[in-house]
């Protein structure tokens, strides 16, 4: 039974049991909807509290219904019947009440929820709007400005915030049921508020409007569904009720059956999927108590951060003691920059530093479940790291590198235990960016590749399993990406309109002006590193500006000159004259074919990782792209974009 009913006197209680996350199924609808019927006919009955069963309240629409035809009762209506019904409907929320569950709970005539509770609407980050009276109550509720927050944002709000604004009656601590049942006992001896769809709602003037349209399209980066869920509002709060609701009920309809929102859907299962592979269902993963860092420098620092976030006790080890200082200062600046957006308390940040021991004496790594080497991208100094590893650790600690194309095989040779051996490629900032590269080596027993994942959960990121090449997933795919740049810059297109074309596709930035930030230095190093061990790697554009000395911002220009103290790329005369020989005389190429040809070559690459079996499937190279390289979430991923699913 997904919906039951209890009494407590005369209040009833309705229980949706619907797991995993009480999704609005066609059942749950059905249950519901009866429930209003048979509790309207109750005379005992004087008021109803609608609580869920495990771990949240209804997280919304069943999203594996959406390609299919809607079955009654629908939505929308089940909304307006609760709201309608003849006894006031209580929502105890716990966990998250999301899209439709925050639809539902606001046909309630009240809702409360417990502190660590969080209410939102989720829609636009699938590429639709609310579909069941969310754009349309919610400004009722709590004003038109929160509204475009919640909806244009899709982010969620805390409990005590949204009691703050108007969005819940009431936190409840203890026992959300009695504190349920309570809240409806004391309301009943109250003259009722009016139901929400009947509140007033104050309009802004067309000057709010032109406001939020700009900044919402900034947030969007080419999104659609924020900008139609902020025109919905606006119809809200200047159309009756049922105008506004038809108004948001057609918006979503049409965006339902967009591109963006089947890219976005893709993208929504692909997250939920990959840290969990069916392969290793039945796998235990080994206990993460305590873990290590070796280096303390931007990753190093980085991953340190990110452990000591999801609670762990970490030791740093770094090669001498102003190495160990500097690993530490590294870590409090992450901290600190956190303090400074209001994101972590003084407090907190102190405690998460002192978390963490910093030494150059490796006996300090005999009691670590997991240690990540981040030292130099120097095959001899990995080898040496991992030789003491051998000798120090637990021979059931998981030995992990953060290599970014050096053989993980090569890297531990000779090195005892090899079944406990791992790859975990971070992306760098470490403790902000959400991939992580999980690279087991032919010796890697199932249990460490299992706590490559359960790490992965723990830290909050996606993993995506890769196999052993240059550059695993992403970074190879990325060379491929620079060299297809690049091969159009000798064809005569300008650099800066190939970065126009990719940040008009959806990208934050452009091929060039991004390594212009992250430096050229590093992907030229690397190249010569392979051009020493003899192999045969071709001179290419970003080589000859290197020798020039133009490593990217940091030496004051790359791709292009910067002005100094100003961040804005500026195309250069310097560059042309460098590469003159290089470059055929100028050529026009259409900005969309720019970014089609450049995302085929991305596609193409990863086409090939998938037949050496380097990714298990195409949706995980969507997520390394989107996760790692910035790839536009609602376009899904080159293979999803290209037409390689499955
Ligand atoms: N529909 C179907 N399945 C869902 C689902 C949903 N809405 N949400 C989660 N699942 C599955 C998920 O695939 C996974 O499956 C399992 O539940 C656990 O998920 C009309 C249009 C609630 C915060 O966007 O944010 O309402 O892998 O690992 O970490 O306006 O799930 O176990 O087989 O994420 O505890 C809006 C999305 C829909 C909510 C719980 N709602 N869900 O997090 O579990 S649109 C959402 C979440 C809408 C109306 C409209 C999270 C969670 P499996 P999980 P979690
Ligand atoms: P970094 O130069 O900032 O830091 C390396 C640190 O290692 C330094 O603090 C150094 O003192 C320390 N170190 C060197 N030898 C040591 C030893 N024997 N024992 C202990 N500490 C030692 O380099 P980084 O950018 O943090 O890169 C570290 C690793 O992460 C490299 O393998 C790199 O390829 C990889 N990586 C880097 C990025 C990135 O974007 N920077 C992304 C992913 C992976």
């Amino acid at each position: 039974m997904t919906v039951t009913i209890a009494r407590q006197g005369e209040i009833a209680v309705v229980t949706v049991d619907n797991p995993p996350v009480n999704a609005l199924s066609q059942a749950l609808r059905q249950g519901l909807w009866d429930a209003v019927g048979t509790l309207d006919a109750d005379p005992e009955v004087r008021a109803v509290v609608l609580i869920c069963a495990g771990r949240t309240f209804i997280a919304g629409a069943d999203v594996t219904e959406f390609g299919k035809p809607p079955q009654p009762p629908h939505l929308p209506d089940l909304v307006d019947r609760i709201e309608g019904a003849a006894k006031p409907w209580v929502a105890a929320i716990h966990g998250s009440a999301l899209g439709g569950g925050f639809e539902v709970a606001m046909g309630c005539r009240f809702r409360v929820a417990l502190p660590d509770a969080s209410v939102g609407l989720p829609e636009v980050t699938l590429g639709i709007v609310p579909g069941a009276s969310g754009t349309v109550r919610t400004p009722r509720l709590a004003g038109a400005e929160l509204a475009v927050e919640l909806v244009t944002s899709g982010r969620p709000m805390r409990a005590q915030k949204a009691a703050v604004s108007g969005l819940i009656d009431a936190v409840v601590t203890g026992d959300l049921l009695d504190g349920a049942v309570g809240f409806a006992r004391e309301a009943l001896t109250r003259p009722l508020p009016a139901p929400v769809s009947a509140r007033p709602v104050a309009a802004p003037d067309a000057a709010f409007w032109a406001e939020k349209e700009k900044s919402v399209t900034k947030a969007a980066k080419g999104a659609a569904a924020p900008l139609r869920a902020l025109d919905c509002l606006r119809k809200a709060v200047e159309a009756p009720f049922p105008e506004a609701m038809a108004y948001e009920r057609a918006t979503f309809l049409e965006l339902r059956g967009s591109d963006q929102a089947a890219a976005l859907r893709h993208v929504f299962f692909a997250e939920r999927t990959a840290p969990r592979p069916a392969a290793l269902r039945a796998v235990d993963p080994l206990p993460l108590r305590r873990a290590a860092v070796i280096g303390g420098g931007t990753m190093g620092a980085g991953i340190a951060a990110a452990l000591r976030g999801a609670g762990l006790p970490v030791v740093l080890v770094e090669r001498d003691d102003d190495a160990v200082a500097r690993g530490i200062a590294n870590l409090r600046g992450i901290f600190d920059g956190a303090v400074r957006r209001g994101r972590l308390g003084t407090a907190q940040a102190e405690e998460l530093v002192s978390g963490v021991t910093a030494t150059t004496d490796y006996a300090a790594l005999a009691d670590v479940d997991l240690v990540i080497e981040a030292v130099f991208e120097e095959i001899g100094v990995k080898q040496a790291v991992f030789e003491q590893l051998g000798r120090v650790c637990r021979a059931d600690a998981v030995l992990a590198t953060n290599t970014s194309y050096l053989d993980p095989r090569k890297i531990a040779a000779g090195v005892p235990g090899s079944e406990r051996f791992i790859g975990l490629h971070f992306f760098s900032p470490a403790n902000v960016m959400k991939l992580l590269e999980i690279v087991p080596v032919p010796e890697t027993s199932e249990q460490v590749l299992a706590t490559g994942f359960a790490l992965a959960r723990l830290l909050k990121k996606i993993p995506v399993r890769a196999g052993i090449c240059e550059g695993f997933i992403g970074n190879r795919i990325l060379k491929r990406y620079r060299a297809a740049a690049e091969a159009l810059v000798r064809q005569g297109v300008a650099i800066a309109e190939i970065d126009a074309a990719m940040r008009a596709y959806g990208f934050a930035m452009g091929p060039f002006e991004a390594q212009d930030l992250g430096g050229l230095d590093i992907a030229y190093l690397q190249r010569e590193g392979a051009r020493a061990a003899g192999q045969d790697v071709p001179e290419t554009l970003g080589d000859i500006l290197v020798r020039a000395g133009r490593k990217g911002q940091k030496t004051g220009g790359g791709w292009y000159d910067y002005v100094p103290g100003d961040r804005k790329p500026q195309p250069s005369s310097t560059v042309t004259g460098l590469l003159a020989g290089q470059i055929a005389p100028v050529a026009t190429m259409e900005r969309n074919a720019i970014a089609a040809h450049l995302v085929a070559e991305m596609a193409a690459e990863g086409q090939a990782i998938l037949t050496e079996a380097i990714a298990q499937l195409p949706a995980d190279i969507d997520l390394v792209e989107i996760h790692g390289y910035g790839f536009p979430r609602w376009r899904g991923g080159p293979m999803f974009a290209t037409g390689i699913r499955g």
